[in-house]
């Protein structure tokens, strides 16, 4: 991972000078918001830093083990909180995101008043100019980058298990276990030296990916066997799941994490989506095979949204009987293939 002149040293002096340092990341936190983070959190806290970090809403279950002694708030359950923590804040640390808009309206509105030095770390596509940006398109995860970060600033490898452990989360769930976004040799080195800081990573891999409920487990098949679309002459699918069958299945943050995942899986489907009404909108995720299919391209054209080339998401706030009539149309036109 190359690093600009200077980039290093900045954050450097960042971290010698400033004392309230608040790292914040995005709405629906995932394994590499939260493995980012809360790395991040650990590492300055050994620096001894009054350190925070801010959560935009719910953890799903799965990852909540890496909140364990981590000062955080969950601003959607303490607005107040986390405002104040904002307005005292002195250096800002943004993980897995590429601009304030991620963190939801509430927060964006109060990260738009204040004015720390700011230090981004990310691997979307089109970052924001903030006063040090590390954005890494190529990397596997936030944490892939963060450990980069990590290893120029300390001069370090290997890191305590607790960084170690949150990293190696964000790794595994942003590339589906080393299934894509890992064809880069230098990520398995980070694997390794993660893992020399005795870290167990059957361990981890089993409390991030076996710890479905029932109720997850039928959504999952309900979801497959009852309302997977599939176009073989488009090779495209998808999955639209309303409020109300997330609500049979007593949808909880973080049931839904990989589903879409599943439509790929098909031998005959390059392209996929996966809707579900949650939070009074559509919220949308897309998936392809191919970097020719540029899904980042098509959910910034047509939904409110983007990401990564073969992995992105996006929004409507359309019914959602609307959105499957649009979406559908666009399969039949083969529009999730952008050309410039
Ligand atoms: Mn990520």
């Amino acid at each position: 991972m190359k690093f600009k002149r200077g980039d290093i040293l900045k954050l450097q002096n960042y971290i010698a000078e400033k004392q309230t340092v608040t790292v914040i990341t995005h709405y629906n936190p995932d394994g590499d918001a939260v493995g980012s983070g809360t790395a991040l959190f650990h590492y300055l806290k050994l620096l001894l830093k009054d350190v925070h970090f801010i959560i935009p809403n719910n953890v799903p279950y799965s990852i909540n083990f890496l909140l364990q002694d981590v000062d955080y708030t969950i601003a959607e359950r303490d607005f107040k909180k986390a405002k104040q923590r904002l307005m005292q804040t002195d250096l800002l640390f943004m993980v897995d995101i590429n601009n304030y808009s991620r963190c939801g309206d509430n927060l964006e509105r109060v990260l738009k008043e204040i004015s720390p030095s700011t230090v981004l770390i990310d691997h979307h596509v089109g970052p924001q100019a903030y006063d040090v940006v590390f954005s890494y398109p190529d990397a596997s995860s936030t944490c892939e980058a963060v450990w980069n970060v990590l290893n120029r600033l300390s001069g370090k490898k290997i890191f305590p298990q607790n960084i170690s452990r949150a990293l190696y989360t964000g790794i595994m769930t942003d590339t589906g276990s080393l299934s894509f976004s890992c064809n880069h040799p230098e990520l398995y080195t980070v694997i390794a030296n993660l893992l020399k800081s005795g870290i167990v990573a059957s361990k981890i891999n089993q409390k991030i990916f076996d710890t479905y409920s029932a109720d997850r487990l039928s959504l999952l098949g309900y979801a497959i066997s009852k309302k997977l679309k599939v176009f073989p002459k488009q090779r495209a699918a998808f999955i639209a799941l309303s409020a109300k069958e997330l609500n049979d299945f007593h949808y909880q943050a973080g049931d839904l994490e990989g589903v879409v995942n599943y439509c790929l899986k098909l031998e005959q489907v390059d392209f996929c989506a996966l809707l579900s009404e949650r939070d009074n909108k559509i919220r949308m995720s897309f998936r392809s095979k191919d970097e020719s299919i540029d899904v980042n391209k098509f959910a910034m054209k047509y939904w409110n949204g983007g990401g990564h080339v073969m992995a992105s998401g996006g929004k409507s706030f359309l019914p959602l009987k609307q959105v499957v009539e649009i979406l559908t149309k666009q399969i039949y036109n083969k529009e999730f293939i952008v050309r410039n």
